[in-house]
């Protein structure tokens, strides 16, 4: 059961839509050159970001909202990085001493010793050392400072930045700590793809807003245990706004869809049955451009598409979540000459072999109920978070790791440092493992959908199916994390850490 609000809900179709300009979050700067760490006698740029409290506008007409953002800002700054050009941040937790949102005590690493605000910051799906990761036991308080090097060797992608605090992910997460962090290199910039004013991250969430403009996070009627296993919003907010509006030239456009969200995955189309280019997904490029009516994105996951205004000036097109109209793009009647290319071809991606796997990894979701039936967590491979590691990969070892999903729900995996491929789906017995814990296997194998063909790192791992993926360990020995990107799951032991260890010599 859900505790009711203290302050009503906004009611979405209230509120007059499409008001508000869509704000592009400013490009971080680097406040200075600093000695690289990794490279004595040479200096790297050094960013300086702060995570506060600060309050933002979500619509003309809802009242100010009292948010955390990096930098003060919602989203925060997007972080522009090139292949092979390494960068420094240097993290600073300058929060409130109290948390604004409903902390769960009895959750792991989140009981009543431990301070109420902590931070530690995540780059999705960058390949970092450990040490520069944000281990979510690595958190600290207001008032101190991390200085993470990031290597940047990896191609061109659209990653995220997030809080990745032990037990209370969810709550920073919602609170608005996550921004854009977009590696480029000189292979994608080749093929001319809309850039400059014509790129920019699409960064979309849910939240519960009470008429009085303050967040709401959901909470469970029992006070001493408030976590609940799935937080959706009554809005919808695309770069920090409800309902905005973008101008834009009747040309091409690149667009990052981002999904924040705690829990709620995107269905995403436009208006007048016009189709979406896709060029990229989590980890970077397609081998080709895939049109797609509907993108769907699962928490954490990422779609890189081209949109076409061309045919359409003088009109608008709507953004849609479902049938919901969510951003407009209102098409100008004049466009600048349009010099961007669509290639018929992007990037080749090299499938990797399973056959070539050191180690094949058979990873159980499962969820564990209370006497009423009702989930009470959710673990993976049976084990919680405190329990000794058991993913123990080799260095640049090839590992086939398959999640068998004996819960009723689709779950999103994520799996730090290395990017992966899909290798299939397939549905199995569950009566038969229940009983000796063997795969037998009901139907054949369903290959990736088209747009799961380039590199992931993010899957939908379905329900009464395994979902196969194939990846390279390439990256330094440590300590790591795999998990559930539900935010409520991963708070709740939908998470384990992962140890890679140094190749033979
Ligand atoms: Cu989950």
């Amino acid at each position: 059961m859900l505790a009711a609000p203290k302050v009503p809900l906004i009611n979405p179709t209230s509120l007059a839509r499409f008001v508000d300009p869509l704000p592009i979050p400013s490009v971080a700067r680097a406040a200075e050159q600093r000695a690289d760490p990794a490279n004595p006698g040479h200096t790297l740029p050094c960013y300086r970001i702060e995570m506060r409290a600060c309050k933002v506008r979500l619509h003309r007409d809802i009242p100010t909202t009292p948010v955390w953002g990096y930098n003060g800002q919602f989203p925060g700054p997007s972080i522009e990085a090139r292949r092979g050009e390494p960068l420094l941040v240097e993290w600073v937790n300058a929060l409130p001493s109290q948390h604004f949102l409903p902390i769960d005590h009895t959750l792991h690493g989140a009981e009543r010793d431990k301070p109420d605000v902590r931070a530690i910051t995540h780059v999705h799906g960058a390949r970092v050392p450990a040490k520069a990761d944000g281990f979510p036991d690595d958190w600290y308080t207001p008032g101190h400072s991390v200085l993470y090097r990031y290597p940047n060797g990896q191609d061109a992608a659209t990653l995220w930045y997030h809080d990745h605090a032990m037990g209370i992910t969810r709550l920073n997460i919602y609170a608005g700590l996550f921004g854009a962090y977009i590696v480029r290199d000189a292979e994608e910039q080749a093929l001319h793809l809309p850039s400059g004013d014509y790129d920019m991250p699409l960064i979309l969430c849910d939240r519960l807003v009470a008429q009085d403009g303050q967040l709401y996070y959901p909470v469970s009627d029992d006070p001493h245990a408030p976590w609940v296993m799935q937080c959706l919003g009554n809005l919808v907010l695309c770069n920090g706004k409800v309902f905005p509006y973008l101008d834009v030239e009747p040309r091409r456009y690149r667009f990052r869809l981002i999904n924040v969200a705690n829990t709620r995955f995107f269905d995403l189309s436009l208006s007048h049955d016009q189709a979406m280019q896709q060029i990229a997904s989590d980890q970077g490029l397609l081998p080709a451009p895939l049109e797609r009516a509907r993108i769907e994105l699962y928490p954490a996951e990422r779609a890189d598409v081209v949109i076409d205004f061309a045919g359409f000036a003088g009109k608008s097109v709507q953004l849609r979540h479902e049938s919901q109209g969510i951003v407009e793009f209102r098409v100008r009647a004049q466009s600048s000459r349009d010099m961007s290319a669509l290639p018929a071809t992007l990037r080749p991606v090299t499938r990797i072999d399973p056959a070539a796997a050191a180690r094949e990894r058979i990873l159980t979701l499962n969820e564990i109920d209370d006497a009423n039936g009702n989930a009470m967590q959710m673990l993976l491979d049976g084990k919680r978070w405190s329990d000794p590691i058991t993913e123990n990969p080799r260095q640049n070892s090839i590992e086939t790791w398959s999640f068998v999903n004996l819960t009723g729900d689709a779950h999103p995996i994520h799996v730090h440092l290395v990017r992966f491929q899909v290798i299939d789906r397939r549905p199995f017995d569950l009566f038969a493992w229940n009983a000796h814990r063997k795969l037998e296997f009901t139907g054949p194998a369903v290959p990736p959908e088209p747009q799961e063909l380039g590199w992931k790192d993010t899957v939908r791992a379905d329900s009464g199916m395994v979902t196969r993926i194939a990846m390279r360990f390439d990256g330094e020995p440590g300590r790591y994390v795999w998990h559930c990107h539900f935010l409520e799951h991963e708070d709740n032991e939908m998470m384990r850490p992962f140890q890679v260890l140094p190749a033979h010599s």
